[in-house]
């Protein structure tokens, strides 16, 4: 299993920069789609799957299963995962988008959003992309950007999510619950909120959980997006946070410039202009690199790399 990854342009000074092919997944990337974006990605066997947010002609939203050898070329099934009922009745909502995929224990587990009377954050399983169960949402509506920790914490599974509205939130703060189970969920604390317009103004409207975290030496790295309104709407970039590895509702650091901002065409323009949204990362860790996959313009998935340890320095030196 080889990282997609490609060295810094030798003109950037950005801790962050993109693939130079991006978008690695176009809006056409199967026959019904209207668009493919906001999508999660994760090790499997020699290579890697992924659940894909694809919205069709009609704009129906809902989460496919792909498969990749270099986490770069996807091969995307042509129909929406049919979830089974899971070890828990399941539920089963209007519309599935913004799907995070994370492996813990013994299978994958995916969270996404669930429409059930609003949007909420839906859960199920699979161990090997092929059959899907779906379990109880976790949380009651509206909620979004359900994103779990890819280990039990004290015991617990535990999990962000980001309490909303019906419609397009303006305003979000990022929580973090627990549950013995996946379940049921309590023991909700708080963890970030949006900025100050004057500390950091690209996210101080609303702010979601994006990838999944994963540990480094200094607590659990996150990307997360955040959000300004501007007077064309909103605008969504990239941040990351350093969060503590035990009570990891303790932020240690969380960068004030962004990392990454809609600024190459495909990020500025499609179906919602001006949209980098992160929904998962494939790591390295012992190699130091990261690869971070984000959902542009609501259109299209793209991809950008890092250096864990020069992201890790870049968030403490640059911390609110
Ligand atoms: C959020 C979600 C995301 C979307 C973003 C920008 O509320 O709907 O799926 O990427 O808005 O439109």
């Amino acid at each position: 299993m080889k990282l997609p990854w490609q060295e810094r342009p030798q003109n950037c000074n950005d801790v962050v920069w993109r693939y130079r092919e991006n978008p690695i997944i176009k809006r056409d990337a199967i026959p019904t789609s209207n668009s493919v974006f906001n999508s999660a990605v994760a090790p499997f066997g020699d290579g890697y799957a992924g659940v894909f947010r694809c919205d069709n002609k009609a704009v129906q939203m809902n989460i496919f299963a792909g498969f990749s050898k270099d986490g770069i070329h996807w091969d995307i099934n042509h129909k929406p995962i049919d979830f089974k009922a899971g070890d828990i009745d399941n539920v089963h909502g209007d519309y599935k988008y913004d799907p995070r995929v994370v492996f813990i224990e013994d299978r994958y587990w995916i969270t996404w959003c669930e429409g059930h009377n609003g949007p909420t954050i839906g859960v199920g399983y699979t161990f090997d992309f092929v059959e899907f169960f779906q379990c109880e949402n976790a949380f009651l509506p509206f909620n979004r950007n359900g994103v779990l920790f890819p280990k039990k914490i004290n015991g617990k599974y535990a999990m962000m999510s980001r309490p909303s509205d019906n419609g397009h939130t303006p305003f979000g703060d990022i929580y973090l619950s627990y549950s013995p189970d996946m379940k049921y969920w309590g023991e909700h604390r708080h963890m970030m909120s949006p900025t100050p317009f004057k500390a950091s103004a690209w996210q101080c409207t609303k702010i979601g959980a994006g990838s999944v975290p994963f540990l480094t030496n200094e607590g659990w790295l996150m990307f997360y997006h955040g959000v300004i309104t501007t007077c064309s709407g909103f605008r969504y970039a990239m941040g990351s946070a350093i969060l503590d590895k035990e009570h990891p509702n303790i932020v240690k650091y969380r960068t004030q410039p962004y990392l990454l901002t809609p600024s190459e065409l495909y990020e500025q323009v499609g179906d919602v202009p001006n949209v980098i949204f992160p929904c998962a990362t494939l790591q390295d860790v012992e190699n130091d690199k990261v690869a971070i996959y984000y959902g542009a313009a609501d259109t299209v998935v793209a991809l950008a790399f890092g250096y864990i340890s020069e992201i890790l320095t870049f968030t403490k030196e640059n911390s609110l």
